[in-house]
């Protein structure tokens, strides 16, 4: 199957400069030379949609440019939507974590049954109501989930809700708003926090979730992986850096297995800022990305050997 990578240049579901120039980045850095030589995948590069990148300062209550973030994520979902017609597999580079509405819309409009797997610090389920910061990136889950269709904000239409509490699991929550946590418990998603993976270990974390979500191990699994649920001594060039998240073998064990389970449809890395701290920052944040994206796509650290696929 064809790796097939989408530039997503998008950095107004939040307020940080830079983080459009995520993809380009990764490219410059050799993400698909990587792709290529260490996972043995074929890779076709799709270049990056082109998007409305400008604020407008549009706003409803306190949600920021939501018109702008919809537009885009709208192009994303119907490029998603025409690789899957191709049978090949979209992996996602973005921009901000906001996308997550595209790609799981596109998704689950070309795959029955699908599951997600939400890799972040953050819940991303703040709806118009909750949200402190009126940041969309904080917000693709309330657009998405149907328990929430009630609180959702104007301007979706499009994109009818297509997820419930049992699609879907996080791994990795150490910076959730105390309304989130509402949301989440009255809704009844499983989350798996870093508390629980200092408990139990990254492996045991992974198999609970699937165990939730995908307890038979037959339905199609998504993952959405956002770099700031690393540690900042890993990932520093990110918007919301917090510490005290995953080590980088955390990261690859927890790729490493979702790989192995051979359920993987698709996959965004999101949330590279290369204006973000140093040259050396910015290179180490990269190099944490490329691997979990290789081990996403099946690179182990058995041997440098690789299956032909
Ligand atoms: C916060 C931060 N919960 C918000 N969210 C972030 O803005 O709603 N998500 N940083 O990635
Ligand atoms: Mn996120
Ligand atoms: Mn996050
Ligand atoms: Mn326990």
């Amino acid at each position: 199957q064809t790796v097939n990578i989408i530039g997503y240049p998008f950095s107004i579901g939040q307020p940080i400069d830079g983080v459009h120039l995520g993809p380009d980045a990764m490219r410059e850095y050799g993400i698909v030379q990587r792709i290529k030589r260490d996972a043995g995948r074929k890779v076709r590069d799709l270049g990056n949609i082109l998007l409305d990148n400008s604020r407008k300062g549009e706003q409803f209550g306190i949600v920021k440019d939501p018109a702008t973030v919809s537009a885009a994520s709208k192009l994303l979902s119907e490029k998603i939507q025409s690789v899957l017609e191709d049978d090949s597999l979209p992996i996602t580079i973005g921009g901000d974590h906001s996308l997550a509405i595209g790609s799981i819309h596109g998704h689950t409009a070309r795959i029955d049954d699908l599951c997600v797997l939400w890799i972040d610090t953050h819940a991303d389920i703040n709806t118009g109501e909750s949200t402190v910061t009126g940041n969309m990136h904080g917000m693709p889950l309330s657009i998405l989930m149907k328990e929430l269709e009630k609180k959702r904000i104007p301007g979706f239409e499009w994109a009818k809700p297509c997820m419930t509490a049992k699609d879907i699991a996080y791994i990795g929550l150490r910076d959730v708003d105390p309304e989130e946590f509402k949301y989440i418990e009255d809704i009844g998603i499983h989350m798996a926090t870093m508390a629980d993976i200092d408990h139990h270990g990254m492996g045991s974390v992974f198999e609970r979730a699937l165990d939730t979500i995908n307890p038979r191990r037959d339905r199609p699994l998504f993952v959405t992986w956002d770099i700031d649920v690393f540690d900042p001594s890993e990932a520093p060039s990110t918007g919301t850096a917090v510490r005290g998240g995953l080590t980088l073998r955390e990261g690859l064990h927890l790729a490493e297995q979702i790989a192995k389970s051979g359920l993987l449809v698709g996959f965004d890395l999101v949330e590279v800022n290369p204006k973000i701290g140093s040259q050396e920052d910015v290179k180490k944040t990269m190099d944490t990305a490329c691997f979990i994206i290789e081990a996403l796509l099946g690179k182990t650290r058995r041997a440098n050997v690789y299956q032909k696929r």
